[in-house]
């Protein structure tokens, strides 16, 4: 039996194009759901959208669509945007999906049989864009704690759920499980919001004020409130509360990757209504930090969004993911500029990846005729070989650790270390001595050897450019990452004549790379 990995992405709201935060986001994901799969894990990576609400309702009707038809003329954009950048999910959901609507219905009847819900007079501030209720107390100068936006003073009838009952259970499950929740800054983070008095969350909008949502299963005249309703879609796909259906996922998720804006929905309305309802709780909830621009977060209402088809046309889709999952420590913020992409492309893709291959692959043709020499002792003592074999070893710990920005540096690190050796080797000087003939094929065959092994610890990271490697090296990447021993041995095919073929990273003044993906 293989093992199981579910993993989630958030359901984005679809009242506007997706952005960078919202690739970044999918991309990470992705590297996690194809790392697993590599390292032999039956994985379930699960994407989708957040379709219900106010937002949802005032992006519409800004249209003049009814909001049916406007959700579903938005989310292909979605689904084209994780397309282009190799996003390789399992399933897809919308909170419009009758299926996911059926397990809402589900659990809030359940939770009224259980006595975690109860009805009463709400009066207070509520902060629109944020769908949040707010006491007089918690407003900042008259305005929403959040996203420091205007609220409005509202009294109406709604539905409660009984959080506050669940405060210091949470408080305990949280110290007892050090990995539940992740960067350790976020999990303080949310410690520290516990020491203050949690409210009971609301759960409904009138249906008087806001139409567009799910029927709340005991009052015609509510609906289910929006963060309630997405945050089930993680169970939902999993067919709970449906009987009779089957999904390859199952409960509990062994990891929700989220933005740290949405922390509090995910560590703790979540966790106390899986309690509530008699649910196991996921692994790990981590939070990474926000992409910003000129000091200030990206995001669709600041219109400060950066469009990522745009920036994959132009530099490739390897290449954005790269920068992405290079450029920060996930939990921290990250600046953005295209500059700094260029950049990056420029000094670790083309000239650190891109021409280890061009050299190695030059030397072969000039010197055996694009062949791996035949070579005796394939296991020789050698520090760049030993250096190759051994990056399995150290990868799978760091990404046990979900941290692929030191993944990558490990991967590059290798890179790195193989142009020095050229350097230090002088294959061209070697070429001219032919007693040196046996110490130019073994430079050559470790070298190769190196681009091979980082190549196929690439497939999670940089599928595109790594599965160009594989193939013009002859090797099937695919079932080399499941033990140490099939990685940790020569890879490349004796004999074999390797085509150079097309720049890996061509030069940015060149012409865009054909397989852009777009
Ligand atoms: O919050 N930097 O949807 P949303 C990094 N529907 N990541 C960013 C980002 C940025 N500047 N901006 C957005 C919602 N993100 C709810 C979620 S889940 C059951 C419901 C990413 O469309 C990041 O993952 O506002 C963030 O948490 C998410 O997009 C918010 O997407």
């Amino acid at each position: 039996m293989t093992d199981p990995f579910y993993l989630t992405t958030p359901l984005y709201y679809v009242n506007a194009r997706p952005h960078i935060g919202h690739a970044y986001t999918n991309i990470l994901c992705d590297t996690f759901a194809r790392w697993k799969r590599l390292r032999g894990a039956d994985v379930f990576f699960l994407t989708g959208t957040d379709e219900h609400g106010t937002k949802i309702e005032k992006a519409a009707k800004a249209e003049a669509k009814d909001p049916r038809a406007y959700v579903d003329a938005m989310v292909p954009q979605f689904k084209e945007l994780w397309t282009i950048l190799g996003i390789d999910y399992d399933y897809f959901i919308r909170t419009t999906d009758e299926s996911h609507k059926k397990t809402v219905a589900f659990i809030l009847r359940d939770l009224e049989v259980r006595g975690e819900i109860y009805k009463a007079t709400y009066a207070g501030w509520y902060c629109t864009p944020c769908e949040s209720f707010w006491t007089e107390l918690q407003l900042k100068g008259d305005r929403c704690p959040d996203c420091q936006r205007e609220v409005q003073q509202l009294s109406e009838d709604n539905y409660f759920f009984k959080l506050s009952k669940y405060q210091e259970w949470l408080i305990q499950y949280i110290e007892a499980h050090p990995d539940f929740i992740r960067p350790e800054i976020r999990r303080n983070e949310i410690l520290g919001f516990l020491r203050e008095p949690l409210e009971d969350l609301c759960i409904t909008r009138p249906r008087a004020r806001l139409s567009w949502g799910i029927d709340y299963p005991n009052s015609k005249d509510h609906v289910v409130y929006v963060w309630f309703d997405a945050l089930i879609n993680y169970v939902s796909a999993t067919g709970y509360g449906r009987e009779g259906e089957k999904s390859k996922a199952a409960w509990p998720a062994d990891l929700h990757v989220v933005g740290k804006d949405i922390l509090r929905q995910h560590a703790v309305y979540w966790p106390i209504m899986l309690k509530a309802c008699g649910l196991e709780m996921p692994r790990t909830v981590l939070a990474h930090g926000w992409w910003t621009m000129s000091g200030t977060k990206v995001s669709k209402s600041r219109g400060n969004a950066v469009d990522p088809i745009e920036l994959v046309k132009k530099y490739g889709v390897d290449a954005f993911r790269y920068f992405l999952l290079h450029e920060v420590t996930i939990g921290n913020d990250g600046a953005f500029s295209e500059d700094l992409l260029g950049e990056r492309y420029t000094t670790d893709l083309a000239n650190d990846l891109g021409n280890l291959w061009f050299r190695i692959m030059t030397m072969l043709q000039k010197y055996f005729d694009g062949k791996i020499p035949a070579f005796e002792n394939r296991y020789l003592e050698n520090e760049l070989l030993k250096k190759s074999f051994d990056l399995l070893a150290r990868v799978s710990v760091t990404m046990e650790g979900y941290d692929p920005r030191t993944a990558l540096s490990q991967i590059f690190e290798v890179i790195t270390r193989a142009n020095q050796y050229v350097e230090e080797k002088k294959p061209w000087v070697l070429a001219k001595d032919p007693v040196q003939k046996g110490v130019l094929a073994e430079t050559l065959f470790v070298l190769t050897e190196a681009m091979a092994h980082a190549a196929v610890l690439l497939q999670a990271f940089i599928p595109g450019t790594s599965a160009k490697v594989l193939d013009r090296l002859g090797i099937q990447g695919a079932g080399l990452l499941g033990s140490s021993a099939g990685f940790a041995k020569p890879l490349v095919p004796e004999g074999r004549v390797i085509e150079r073929g097309e720049a890996l990273f061509p030069r940015l003044d060149e012409p865009a790379p054909k397989d852009a993906g777009v």
